[in-house]
């Protein structure tokens, strides 16, 4: 290209409060990484208002003063994404884990009173401060990463007050360390001791009582419940869900983990955002998934502290085009995981993803598993500049390194944060 073709394709830099200069972006735009090397990035007022290579940018106007960041050849992401996390919880249960490496399974576990039952407990007894301050640690750990959304799930509660408790804490969380939650409803995770035998009864309450309570208070995003054999049958979450649609929220669903109940099926029926976990998904249920424009959400956190060995169909996903995500599904009983950077990782060592779909399964992917695909999740003009900072040389480090967090640093709504500051 001529110096004077050359000229009349550049451009003065855009109108913007902060301009990010000398990085490399992998912008997960299109359908793959998105690459622009020597790039540049503009954002106005939180959003992202221009992108691209920094040799079609001229000189800034001399009317304008950005705050210029100058990314020394780093990489720049979109902000990471955990769209799967139970993340307020009470207490630990490592002697559950401890059990569980003697011999006795999760299932014996939660038969005897153990399981999600000893973490229901603990979540009742224990004051919104308590919660707070123990779901802080497992934030600050996923933040340190780049992750600029979390999705926070109730479902320690099982009852009116204390469900509303675990939602008011996940909300709590967003405002004090401006990470975007995203509040999803389980209550349908487990029946409760107060409804002994009684599933449907404890559904009718959720769905009539609850539910619009929850709704009425603003404190929920999404309606989740777990399709299993342990806990809720297709029946029931066909009410729970339609219930969830009256009040105007979307849902997902917990389904094929432990064996499938066709409960994706039924997600599908009710345009889910994603179904979750997925190990004994049949092709029908792919198809459906497939049909409906949902998510597969994996998450191999579990499947390893489990020591499961049937692991999610990837190869059937991609055959059906169905977008993957990867989430921490950071919880007390099966995914006691600190580390979305580690799911990466696992995405491809355990369930034979490549570095491009795990990328893009903490990113785009993820976003669109929220319902969030056209504000967050990729970097391009229009969107949140939510953004995380990394010192490598190529995005496939982000899926290559075990134990190892190269992020120098996270911009979310246009904001640089230090991550020693963020996190002091
Ligand atoms: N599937 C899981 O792996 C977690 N919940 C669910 O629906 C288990 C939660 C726990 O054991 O506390
Ligand atoms: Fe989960």
């Amino acid at each position: 290209m001529t110096d004077n073709q050359k000229q009349n394709t550049s451009l003065d830099v855009p109108i913007c409060d902060s301009l990010w200069i000398n990085a490399n972006l992998a912008t997960m735009a299109g359908s793959d990484l998105g690459i622009i090397e020597n790039g540049a990035i503009a954002v106005d007022k939180g959003k992202i208002c221009w992108l691209g290579s920094m040799d079609k940018l001229r000189d800034v106007p001399e009317n304008q003063s950005p705050k210029i960041h100058d990314a020394k050849g780093m990489w720049i992401t979109p902000g990471l994404i955990d769209c799967h996390t139970h993340l307020v919880y009470a207490g630990n249960r490592a002697n559950e884990f401890a059990m569980r490496m003697e011999g006795k399974s999760y299932t014996d576990i939660a038969k005897a009173g153990g399981g999600i039952m000893s973490s229901v407990r603990a979540a009742r007894e224990a004051s919104e401060d308590e919660l707070f301050r123990a779901a802080e640690k497992r934030l600050r750990s996923l933040l340190k990463e780049g992750v600029t959304t979390v999705e926070i799930k109730s479902g320690y509660g099982l009852k009116k007050e204390s469900e509303l408790k675990l939602l008011r804490v996940a909300r709590e969380l967003g405002r004090a360390y401006s990470v975007n939650v995203q509040a999803t409803f389980l209550g349908a995770h487990a029946v409760p001791p107060e409804y002994p035998g009684k599933a449907d009864d404890y559904i009718t309450m959720l769905c009539d009582e609850l539910m619009p309570a929850m709704a009425k208070a603003g404190l929920a995003d999404a309606v989740d419940a777990y399709c299993e054999t342990i806990a809720f049958s297709n029946d029931q979450i066909m009410k729970l869900f339609s219930a969830a649609k009256r009040l105007g929220l979307p849902v997902k669903l917990h389904a094929g983990q432990l064996s499938d109940m066709g409960g994706v099926e039924l997600a599908a029926h009710f345009q889910a955002l994603s179904a979750d976990h997925l190990e004994h998904i049949s092709e029908k249920g792919v198809e459906a998934m497939a049909k409906s424009g949902m998510v597969a959400v994996l998450l191999p956190g579990a499947f390893y502290s489990l020591r499961e060995t049937k692991k999610p169909p990837v190869d059937m996903f991609r055959r059906h085009h169905v977008p993957m995500a990867l989430a921490t599904d950071s919880n007390p009983g099966t995914s006691p995981v600190g580390s979305l950077l580690l799911m990466i990782n696992m995405g491809c060592v355990l369930f034979g993803m490549t570095a491009v779909e795990a990328l893009r399964a903490v990113t785009i992917h993820a976003a669109k598993a929220l319902g969030m695909a056209q504000k967050i999740g990729s970097l391009e003009a229009g969107k949140d500049a939510d953004m995380a900072i990394w010192d490598i040389t190529h995005p496939a480090e982000l899926a290559y390194y075990t134990g190892y967090n190269p992020c120098a640093g996270v911009v979310r709504h246009g904001q640089f944060m230090d991550i020693r500051e963020r996190l002091a």
